[in-house]
This record gives structure tokens, sequence and C-alpha cells, in this order.
């Protein structure tokens, strides 16, 4: 690993405990929005000033983007470009259950593929901190435990591979909002698989790669490209998926294909193991 990449990512270690502690207290919904148009909440806010504010410290960092702000934050030099989704599932505070940070490591200047990913990764506010990292094309689990010494770092799962017999799945959207295609494959797949749906990505993709299995927040009926954004969300996703031996996709190819062109652009999201992202893009047309 880059050094500059290994400091990056010893700083979202190190803001986890941060980002956990600073959550009671910030439940309520600030006045403005984020570039997306959806409400913020106080503790979207405040995961990605600490976030900005650590991550543009690290030498080799060109730039700060993130879900939750219109520009990216220049450093003026540096060769890695760093996009976060702060609080993934923040909707999920006001009912206390799980929560994550994702975090995307580019060596291009945003908007970027996927193919220009050097690593990327999530913690996981569950009952647990963990952290999951993807780069050269290992994914590794990590417990983050705050202690007197510090904050540490510890591997639980060195070489994370999503199993072969899948059994989980959660679709995002209401359902009358789907189109006719994918509709159809849920309707093969429920009756093989058992439903996990939280409202917070990173922990339904969580349960993916504990499990097996599909997450998808595919295209809508009212929104043709979903809900996820590609820089944020897709991309490290679909990266994290692929290092575990899994396959991403937006319908019709890997997210990591995907063209950007333009920061904040959104992107139907399907991952889970290979045969059923086969099975999907063979169902839609
Ligand atoms: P967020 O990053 O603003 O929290 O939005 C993304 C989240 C995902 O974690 C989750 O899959 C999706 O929104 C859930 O959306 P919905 O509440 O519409 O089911
Ligand atoms: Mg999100």
């Amino acid at each position: 690993m880059s050094d500059t990449v290994s400091e990056i990512v010893d700083v979202v270690t190190e803001t986890a405990p941060d980002v956990r502690a600073g959550l009671t207290g910030r439940r309520e919904y600030e006045t403005s929005e984020n570039p997306s148009g959806e409400q913020m909440l106080a503790a979207d806010r405040h995961a990605d000033e600490l976030l900005e504010e650590r991550l543009l410290a690290v030498d080799g960092v060109a730039g700060y983007a993130s879900e939750e702000r219109e520009e990216i934050v220049e450093s003026g030099d540096g060769h890695l470009h760093v996009a976060c989704d702060p609080l993934d599932g923040s909707s999920n505070l006001k009912s206390n259950n799980v929560m994550g940070t994702i975090l995307a490591v580019y060596d291009e200047p945003l908007p970027a593929p996927g193919r220009a990913l050097v690593a990327a990764g999530y913690v996981l506010y569950g009952p647990i901190t963990t952290l999951v990292l993807a780069r050269d094309d290992t994914v590794t689990e990590y417990v983050i435990d705050d202690t007197d010494e510090g904050v540490e770092r510890r591997v639980v799962e060195e070489d994370v591979t999503i199993p072969a017999d899948p059994v989980v799945y959660g679709f995002g959207g209401r359902v009358p909002d789907w189109h006719d295609d994918f509709e159809a494959f849920v309707r093969e797949i429920e009756d093989e698989l058992k439903l996990r749906y939280g409202g917070a990505m990173i922990g339904d993709v969580s349960q993916v790669m504990e499990y097996g299995g599909i997450f998808a927040y595919p295209a809508l009926q009212s929104a043709e490209n979903g809900k996820l954004r590609l820089q944020f969300e897709g991309n490290p996703i679909g990266y994290i998926v692929e290092c575990a031996g899994g396959r991403s996709s937006d319908g019709e190819q890997s997210l990591l294909d995907v063209e950007p062109d333009r920061l904040h652009q959104r992107v139907p999201v399907h991952v889970g193991n290979t045969e059923l992202i086969e099975r999907l893009e063979g169902a839609l047309h």
C-alpha cells in the first residue's frame, strides 16, 4: 500500500470513533439541503467537516469531495483524490440503526471512473465499529477500538470473500416504482433468498459480504438513475465487492466501467455474487 493510501486509511480509522461519538445530540435536521437535494442532519455535516480537515492535512491528498458539499476542496498539490460519503444511511440515526462512512481513493481528478480507484473502504457503525478495506485486489476486515492508549485497528479477517452460496437480498426504492423487468427478477429471487433491508447501503452490503447474496438500489420509474451516487457510493462499493470476488453492475456493465460526467451523478447500483448479477443483467432489457 502506498504511504499516502496508508495515511488516508489511518485518518479514517482515527476519525471513526469521533464520528461515532458525535452522533449523540446531532439527530436534528439542518435547514440547508445537500447537493442531491436531500435533507442533511447535523451529524452529516459534523462527519464531513472532520473528514475534510483531517484528509486534506495528509500530504499527497490533492482534493476532498463529499456527498454533502457541492464543490471539491482542492489542496493545491498531491496525487490522490478522495471522495467520501461521510455518513451513509444517516436517516437511520433517528431510529438508532446502522450507518457507515464510505471512502474512495482515486488516482485521477474527480469525477473519475471506478477503474481509477486505488483503494476503497467503509466504516460500519454497528454494535461494534468495523472497517472493511479493499486495495491490491484484497479485502480486509478490521475492528476499530477506541482505547485509553488511542485508536486501534485490529485485523479480524485477512481475505474477505463473498460466500459462494448466496443467502440474502435487499432492494431499495418503492416496489410500485420499480420497472417491470426488475420486479420480475425480484419475484424469482425472493423465492430463493431471504430479505435483509435496513435502509443504509453499507449495512445491507455488509449482509451480502457476510452471507452472500445481492443488494440493489435500482433504476426507478421516477428516477432512471436510482438514488445512489457514482463517485461516493457506486464506485467504492463496486470496487470492494469485485475485490471480494463478486460483481457490480449498473444494469448492463460493471459500475467500475461507467463513464462519469459529473460529481454528484446518480447510478443504478446492483452488487453481489457474480451469478446473481449476471442473472440480473440478463433479466433487464
Ligand atoms: P444517504 O447517503 O444520504 O444516507 O443516502 C443513501 C442511502 C443508502 O444508504 C440507502 O441504500 C438508501 O439511501 C436508502 O434509501 P431509502 O431511504 O429511499 O430506502
Ligand atoms: Mg450514502
